[in-house]
């Protein structure tokens, strides 16, 4: 069924599988606050611990991680009594779904997907059944709610196609129209933000190299280190943003610029043509404190008191399953399983 048959609701999640970057404000959280904010659509955001464990957590810094996440909901502008947020984990109903669609997806689908290739590499035999089924786990947090609408950045775009196929397959096996086919929402200039330190691999929590990366806990002395460190070519900027196209380390920072600003990359380029590394890179530092010092800030109050973050959380949660449980029990239904009335 068309998601436009379905009340409109978002949902969306980050993996609390380190603290939060650039990439993921920029290609996510912000566009989560404007939407939420928008108010035309009911928002349920979630930090996805059980797709962070897919790859090895230490458990203190999962929680760590997961806390430290919701602070960065809270203070990029997410309303927890605006939007759903909480933690995956406490509400069952995204493993129960995710089981009858493990049951739906075909082996050949999880294999195709390219983060499973990323991430499992040549050492595929070692990686972890849950990296695999990844993909299924991701449909059911989102089908759960029968959200009509993703918002993710670039990377994400193949497996929400996987969810689209989910969803059409159950559909259509069950010969009834029951799971929307979301759309995602892949929008804005900063929707695939790039390492510092190669122009051509994402930039990622999980990262080796903290220089690759801006975490939104740098303060300012550390945000201006590493992007007058980041990588770069010795041209100066063009006149057009065409002409960065063989050029993906200054792109990135347009892009990153660009983001930011909330312009588009070409208007951009006609505000900063001509200019050298040692004038943009200093201007661009100077927006993204701008930027993030408010949020590093209102996070590090928010972590002041956990105990108040962990029952937004579960409040967060109690609320997400009012949604998710009917859905999952309709679900049950239509496979066949026998369960109270
Ligand atoms: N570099 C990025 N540029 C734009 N968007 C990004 N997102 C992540 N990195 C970038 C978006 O953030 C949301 C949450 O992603 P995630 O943290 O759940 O998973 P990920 O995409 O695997 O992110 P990382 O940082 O690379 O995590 P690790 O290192 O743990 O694998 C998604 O909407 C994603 O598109």
């Amino acid at each position: 069924m068309p998601a436009t048959a379905f009340t409109p609701r978002v949902f969306s999640g980050i993996q609390p599988s380190g603290g939060l970057t650039l990439g993921n404000y920029l290609g996510a959280l912000k566009r989560f606050v404007d939407i939420q904010n928008d108010g035309k659509q009911e928002c349920i955001y979630c930090l996805v611990d059980l797709h962070a464990i897919t790859t090895w957590q230490e458990p203190d810094d999962l929680v760590r991680n997961t806390r430290e996440a919701a602070a960065a909901f809270m203070a990029s502008g997410i309303d927890p009594r605006r939007s759903i947020l909480f933690n995956q984990s406490q509400v069952p109903e995204h493993t129960q779904l995710a089981w009858i669609f493990n049951c739906v997806a075909r082996m050949g689908w999880m294999g195709r997907m390219t983060q499973w290739k990323d991430k499992a590499g040549k050492n595929a035999e070692n990686a972890s059944l849950g990296l695999f089924a990844y993909p299924a786990l991701m449909a059911a947090d989102i089908l759960v709610y029968h959200a009509t609408h993703v918002p993710v950045g670039e990377d994400q775009k193949q497996h929400l196609e996987l969810t689209r196929d989910i969803a059409a397959k159950f559909n259509h096996d069950y010969k009834i129209d029951f799971f929307p086919i979301t759309e995602p929402m892949i929008e804005g200039p900063a929707t695939r933000v790039m390492s510092l330190r190669d122009g051509t691999k994402k930039m990622s929590k999980s990262d080796a190299s903290d220089m690759s990366r801006i975490n939104l806990s740098d303060d300012a002395d550390t945000i201006a280190l590493k992007f007058r460190k980041a990588r770069t070519d010795a041209e100066p900027l063009p006149e057009t943003y065409g002409e960065l196209e063989e050029r993906p380390e200054a792109r990135n920072l347009i892009d990153i610029y660009a983001g930011l600003i909330g312009q588009s990359p070409d208007s951009v380029m006609t505000e900063v043509a001509g200019q050298g590394w040692g004038k943009f890179k200093p201007h661009l530092a100077e927006v993204a404190v701008e930027t993030l010092a408010p949020i590093t800030g209102e996070m590090s109050r928010l972590l002041g008191d956990l105990a108040e973050i962990d029952r937004i959380l579960i409040d967060g949660a109690a609320r997400a399953r009012e949604v998710a449980a009917p859905v999952l029990a309709r679900t049950y239904e239509i496979v066949g399983m026998i369960s109270p009335r």
